[in-house]
């Protein structure tokens, strides 16, 4: 058994080729580092990598993570400029005892004496878009409008199960801020006996959920990846409506030890592409209509019939 999972429509072509390769009897940790490099190497996508959109100062600072639920060990950067792949970095990270995470001139210096190949990440499109912004006033950042993490889970027919994420955050985030990407158990956790999931959305309301961990948590006692991922988005988001707040920007994807996949979110629509041993599609999850704010996430195929 093996299969895939990646957030948004953007990871469509690099989970397809990733889930081409586990197929081949390819490995769980290069496909999430193959599926999650395609989407940084194009600059089209402007919340990943080259091409992301940058900070309030002007710098594209990028944030990825590697885990592998067979040793619970994982590696992260965080706040980090010119590395062209930063799960590359991540995944060099993942499996050191100490120091598997590192931020800013850490990360960079790191990646160089990987011998990582490194990019001045801005594009000219980007920085349009970026002197363009600043000329607006009172502009609140949107976690879905201006930003999209990229997000895969990969089972391999060994029974290796691993997490790896990766984004250039908000746009026109302060200097120095630090979503929910890099930070274990927030936006992605991978414990290879119960199950894996990561989120896309918010950082902060992320963060605010440990979200990641609670779906394994949940996976944990038994529930499905798909009612894990339900009940883990619903119980966050009624919590912020509880505190007088919206449910909140969150999406979220989880895959099982067994190939099971799920996800949910509040948004009115979540693309994502998914495949097993018995094909590949692009799906959507869409809040279910049960009269609360917040509801449990159906899915619906847009293409493919895994
Ligand atoms: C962050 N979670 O830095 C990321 C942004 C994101 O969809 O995923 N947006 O907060």
């Amino acid at each position: 058994m093996y299969a895939i999972i990646g957030t948004w429509k953007m990871s469509c072509e690099g989970v397809r080729e990733a889930h081409a390769g586990l197929a081949r009897g390819g490995a769980a940790e290069d496909a999430v580092e193959q599926a999650i490099r395609a989407v940084e190497d194009e600059p089209g996508f402007t919340s990943v990598g080259y091409g992301g959109l940058p900070d309030h100062d002007g710098h594209v600072m990028v944030d990825a993570a590697f885990m592998n639920g067979n040793t619970l060990r994982f590696g992260a950067v965080m706040s980090a400029e010119n590395i062209r792949n930063p799960i590359r970095a991540a995944r060099a990270l993942c499996g050191r005892e100490t120091n598997c995470l590192l931020a800013g001139r850490g990360a960079e210096q790191f990646a160089i004496a990987q011998g990582l190949p490194m990019r001045d990440l801005r594009t000219p499109a980007s920085m349009m878009q970026w002197r363009e912004a600043l000329r607006q006033e009172n502009r609140k950042p949107d976690a879905y409008r201006e930003h999209d993490t990229v997000c895969v889970l990969a089972l391999d027919g060994r029974g290796s199960l691993i997490a790896g994420t990766s984004t250039s955050g908000l746009f026109l985030k302060a200097s120095g801020r630090v979503g929910d990407s890099p930070i274990v158990g927030s936006g992605f956790y991978c414990d290879a006996r119960y199950g894996a999931a990561a989120a896309t959305g918010l950082g902060e309301d992320i963060m605010r959920g440990c979200l990641s961990y609670d779906i394994v948590s949940r996976m944990r006692m038994g529930v499905s990846a798909q009612k894990a991922c339900e009940q883990a988005v619903k119980a966050l988001s009624a919590r912020k409506i509880e505190l007088g707040e919206d449910a909140g920007s969150i999406s979220v994807i989880a895959l099982s030890p067994t190939g099971e996949t799920g996800a949910a979110t509040t948004l009115p629509v979540f693309p994502f592409a998914a495949g097993n041993d018995r094909g590949f599609g692009l799906f959507a999850a869409y809040p279910a209509q049960d009269g609360m704010d917040i509801r449990a996430s159906s899915m619906q195929a847009l293409e493919g019939e895994p």
